[in-house]
């Protein structure tokens, strides 16, 4: 992309100053990020994203989630007294049409919030801040159990578990870039507890267990902190959307409280980090102990198994599929990563017991 046409975007949209430099920002997977610098100490500076619209289909839809939400949790915060609320919620940009993301003549899908100063992303927590991450999960699943509005699935069936599975085997069927030989192990050691990890949604259709309005994509580098290391924000809110309360809890303690990064593509350094998992579990319950019920306390251990089982499905069924949806880096990437995944996994279970347990004593 160069100057001339990310100026051209720029202008699409209402900001103000005068730009001085963009460059990429941060490590999604999904969608291209870019801090966009401007002149002088007037005007803040922004953060443009080419929003992916081939995994993200309904863009009408996903920028209607996200003004809801983070106008829901505007109110929220200021009705709350809370100091400093710029940087505790995103602020759209609108567009010069009104909307809050522009189509270009490419049909390609642009957007612009404003950059929440001295804020910074991490790949890693300590204990400290995996605690106020916790907390700061279970504020965020509060404050939207009265939304305004349905808000639509971004993504239909995000972290349907049966789906997951049904996409891994449909992709094995397909074989489409010959590489399902040299998968064929790790697909035999999920489908020996695939049946297990699809329960939330055998409880779902049992009328056992609700769907809430969630973040869906809680890992350590979508929240922002300040220069101490406390939580500012929650970012990367295209998932949001109804789903398990299981998807937040244990998507975060996938990549917090994994010993290393979830590419590590060596497994010895993967490994479930109990005290992060302890001061996370305490953060949560601590906020969203009133408003979960009995049936979603008892699965918050099955949650921190479901994560990293489901994501060596999907980075595996990616990888067999010919590395079509995640960016990768070099060509056994996803492969990797679903190696790392599955070794996380496995240790977690190793911890079944003590998770049971600690979340006994809080309560
Ligand atoms: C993607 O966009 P990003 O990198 O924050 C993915 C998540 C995965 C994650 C794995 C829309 O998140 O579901 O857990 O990669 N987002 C989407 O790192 O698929
Ligand atoms: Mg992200």
């Amino acid at each position: 992309m160069n100057t001339i046409d990310i100026d051209r975007i720029l202008s699409q949209f209402e900001i103000i100053g005068q730009v001085q430099s963009v460059a990429p920002l941060g490590e999604g997977l999904i969608n291209d990020t870019y801090r966009v610098a401007t002149a002088g100490d007037q005007a803040p500076d922004y953060v443009l994203q080419r929003i992916n619209n081939a995994v993200f289909q309904d863009v009408d839809l996903l920028q209607h989630n996200i003004e809801v939400v983070t106008a829901h949790i505007r109110r929220k915060l200021e009705a709350a007294g809370t100091d400093d609320v710029e940087r505790k919620v995103l602020q759209l940009v609108k567009a010069r049409d009104g909307k809050t993301y522009y189509r270009d003549d490419e049909g390609r899908y642009w957007r612009v919030t404003v950059f929440i100063p001295d804020s910074f992303t991490h790949q890693a927590v300590t204990p400290q801040s995996a605690f106020d991450a916790g907390k700061a999960f279970g504020q965020f699943e509060q404050m939207l159990v009265d939304v305004p509005e349905q808000l639509g699935e971004t993504i239909p069936d995000f972290h349907n578990m049966e789906l997951r599975m049904r996409q891994l085997r449909e992709a094995a069927q397909r074989d489409a870039v010959g590489r399902l030989d040299a998968v064929r192990g790790i697909i035999d050691e999920l489908e020996r507890d695939a049946d297990w990890m699809c329960q939330a949604e055998r409880l779902y259709r049992e009328g056992k267990l609700p769907k809430r309005i969630c973040h869906c994509d809680t890992k350590v580098n979508n929240m922002l902190f300040d220069s101490q290391g406390r939580v500012l924000c929650v970012i990367d809110l295209d998932t949001v959307m109804p789903s398990f309360i299981f998807s937040d809890y244990g998507d975060f303690l996938r990549t917090g409280a994994n010993l290393t990064t979830e590419d590590d593509p060596d497994e010895s350094h993967v490994g479930f980090n109990a005290e992060i998992f302890k001061s996370f579990t305490t953060g949560y319950l601590e906020s969203a102990l009133s408003f979960l019920t009995p049936i979603e306390v008892e699965h918050l251990p099955y949650a921190v198994a479901l994560f990293p089982f489901m994501q060596c499905v999907r980075f595996l069924a990616d990888y067999i599929n010919g590395d079509t949806y995640y960016k990768v880096k070099y060509a056994t990437h996803n492969l990797d990563r679903a190696r790392n995944q599955l070794a996380l996994y496995r240790d977690v279970r190793r911890h079944d017991a003590m998770m049971a347990d600690f979340i006994n004593k809080l309560l």
